[in-house]
């Protein structure tokens, strides 16, 4: 059995919930924020058996879009920098991070 750790962007949450239950996936949903953009994000946790990992990554490609977001400049070290550190800057988010991680044991008691 696999645990996939999957980080998407909170526009495409409920779409992936969805489609899982649909594709009859299981799935625990969390509220997570992503340490560089400080912004809201969503982490799914989804126990799957190993055949099914491929299925789970094509539904995930398929439910999650790459998209650019603007990051406010953080303060500068010094004033030479300030030019360039006060334009916000774009950076391009997702799809999807996806760990895969072997479980030890899955018990439901
Ligand atoms: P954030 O940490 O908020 O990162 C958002 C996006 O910012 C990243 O998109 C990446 O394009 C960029 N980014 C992150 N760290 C950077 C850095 N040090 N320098 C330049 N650009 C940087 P994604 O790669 O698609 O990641 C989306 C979210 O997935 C991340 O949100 C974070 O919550 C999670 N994530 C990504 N890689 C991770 C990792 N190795 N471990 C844990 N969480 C990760």
């Amino acid at each position: 059995m696999k645990l996939l750790l999957t980080i998407v962007q909170d526009a495409d949450g409920i779409k992936l919930q969805k489609a899982l239950i649909e594709n009859g996936f299981r799935a625990t949903k969390l509220a997570t924020t992503g340490g560089f953009l400080r912004a809201g994000n969503t982490t799914f946790l989804i126990g799957v058996d190993d055949a099914q990992v491929a299925r789970v990554k094509e539904i995930v490609a398929k439910t999650c879009q790459e998209r650019t977001q603007m990051m406010a400049a953080g303060p500068s070290i010094s004033s030479l920098e300030d030019a360039y550190m006060s334009q916000p800057l774009e950076v391009t988010v997702g799809g999807a991070i996806i760990f895969v991680l072997n479980v030890e044991e899955f018990t439901k008691l």
